[in-house]
């Protein structure tokens, strides 16, 4: 069963206000670094980093990442990309990570490791679109877009126009 939560006007709503959030928390945002976690986590960056531009005509880079070959759960039975930035990408700078769902928080801690292996941030943060709860590690979000309680057997279908043709996010439960 599919029950739809937010449509592409909440989404759209949903991002802007990240999207503030983000800019009240780093008045001046000197050395922002968007990192979006692939696949949908690098679209919702590059929307953020677009957001950043038309707002407030901020520019910050903004870099994709696999987290394949980082992971401690499931050996990847595929190798995943390697990490676009570099260390001087990340030197100095404060990280925004950005990810469609937060869930066990494995996937972050995963990315943190890609980012910690290549440079020093003097800063990471976290911005997840959805927080569907059931943290397996100490790990929280610094911008939630919608706190969703979950049970584990269900699951969130988040659905982005770039590879989805439209913006929706559901609940599916199995
Ligand atoms: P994403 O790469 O856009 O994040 O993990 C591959 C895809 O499967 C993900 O797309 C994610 O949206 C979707 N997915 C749905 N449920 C789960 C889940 O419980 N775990 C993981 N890892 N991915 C899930
Ligand atoms: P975690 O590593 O925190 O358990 O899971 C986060 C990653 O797995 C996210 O990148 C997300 O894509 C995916 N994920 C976990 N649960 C879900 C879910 O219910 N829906 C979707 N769309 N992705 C999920
Ligand atoms: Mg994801």
């Amino acid at each position: 069963m599919n029950k739809a939560i937010v449509d592409d006007k909440t989404m759209k709503r949903t991002l802007t206000r990240i999207t503030y959030e983000i800019i009240e928390k780093n008045k001046g945002n000197q050395n922002l670094v968007l990192i979006g976690i692939k696949t949908r986590g690098a679209y919702l960056a590059k929307r953020i980093k677009s957001r950043l531009y038309q707002l407030e005509n901020i520019e910050v880079p903004q870099f994709d990442l696999d987290v394949t070959n980082y992971r401690d759960d499931h050996p990847a039975s595929k190798k995943g990309e390697a990490p676009s930035f570099t260390k001087k990408d990340l030197d100095g700078q404060h990280i925004v990570l950005v990810d469609d769902v937060l869930y066990t928080g494995r996937t972050i801690r995963a990315a943190l490791d890609a980012i910690m292996s290549i440079g020093r941030p003097s800063k990471i943060s976290l911005a997840v679109l959805v927080d569907r709860g059931h943290r397996e590690l100490p790990i929280r979000a610094d911008y939630v877009g919608k706190n969703i309680p979950t049970s584990h057997k269900e699951t969130i279908k988040v659905s982005m126009a770039e590879i989805d043709d439209e913006d929706k996010i559901e609940i599916i439960t199995n």
